[in-house]
């Protein structure tokens, strides 16, 4: 048997369908997902062992990233950053496409800065259950006059159609090399952080317009309990008195239909009871602040 393993990222523009993508080749939820453009705020692994047929084994370390857009804020800054990294660390990038938005302004300017980087390049399409076969060849085309991937595939990772056909090509094509993680851990994601961003996405799915994109969350305690349960404690921080107002609801039933949602997901994910507590504070400029981004495991880039 020989050993390989490296480095893939999951790259595109806001609401491809990465983070989707992510959790359907690991077979868990690992990084959350939303409707919404710009869910997702910093890279976030997954790791994944894959037996090939002539008897090597892979350990796949795919790699979810931010959506690629043109920032403003310097949250907005420092989550396209983390996006441009977890490409250039990788061993193999894979440009993931919406088929249905098809080459929109941002992904033809992802994937022409793709094409001036040295590093190796596939193309994957997403979202083919939404779009008839006949319009995808062209769009294939009309993407690779843009950027030089060596292969392309196309996927669904909402039915999960031709993602272990992907799968086993990524394995088959990762350099030879010791695994780097233990075989049986799933991200190095940790508990605190899944927490906040399991809170995070129930924000995403629960309020509109500007709210979700004002707020970010944090971990303020996680502990164990004698009888297994979990206690965490987490703060929403939110730029404007008014974005408080509407996550807490009236009679504070949206803060509480948020806590709901997100302890029942925590309690499978984390499989034991959770006692979570929510607390949202008003922060003008969090999204400015280094201290708030280096909380969610980005860089301060300023
Ligand atoms: N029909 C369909 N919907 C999909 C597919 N993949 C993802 N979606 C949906 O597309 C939306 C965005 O998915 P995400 O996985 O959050 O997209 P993302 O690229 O991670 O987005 P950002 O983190 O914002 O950059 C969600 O509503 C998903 O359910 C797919 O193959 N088919
Ligand atoms: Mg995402």
């Amino acid at each position: 048997m020989t050993a390989k393993c490296g480095f893939v990222a999951i790259l595109g523009a806001p609401n491809a369908g990465k983070s989707t993508l992510l959790n359907r080749m690991a077979g868990v939820k690992l990084s959350i997902v939303s409707p919404k453009a710009q869910t997702t705020r910093f890279r976030v692994l997954g790791i994944l062992m894959r037996d090939l047929a002539n008897g090597d084994r892979a350990q796949l370390l795919l790699v979810d990233t931010p959506g690629i857009f043109k920032p403003k804020r310097r949250l907005d800054r420092a989550m396209v950053a983390a996006a441009w990294t977890g490409g250039e660390d990788a061993d193999l990038s894979l440009l993931l496409v919406d088929a249905r938005a098809g080459i929109t302004d941002q992904v033809r300017d992802i994937a022409t800065r793709l094409a001036t980087s040295s590093g190796r390049l596939w193309l994957v399409l997403n979202k083919t259950d939404l779009v008839s076969p006949p319009t995808l060849l062209p769009l294939i085309k009309h993407l690779s006059d843009l950027a030089p991937f060596t292969e392309t595939y196309m996927v669904s990772a909402q039915t999960g159609d031709g993602v272990d056909a992907l799968l086993d090509a990524l394995a088959a094509t990762l350099p030879e090399g010791p695994f780097l993680y233990p075989e049986d851990d799933l991200t190095d994601l940790p508990d605190r952080l899944l927490a906040a961003e399991i809170v995070r996405e129930q924000i995403f799915l629960q309020t509109h317009e500007e709210v979700p994109y004002a707020c970010t969350v944090e971990t303020e305690s996680f502990t164990e309990r004698p009888d297994g349960a979990v206690r965490i404690e987490a703060t929403i921080y939110v730029s404007r008195p008014g974005h408080k107002a509407i996550l807490i609801g009236a009679g504070g039933s949206r803060i509480k239909e948020i806590g709901a949602k997100a302890r029942g997901h925590l309690g499978m994910l984390l499989e034991r009871q959770v006692h979570l507590f929510l607390n949202v504070k008003e922060r003008a400029g969090w999204d400015e602040e280094g201290a708030r981004l280096r909380a969610i495991g980005l860089e301060d880039k300023g």
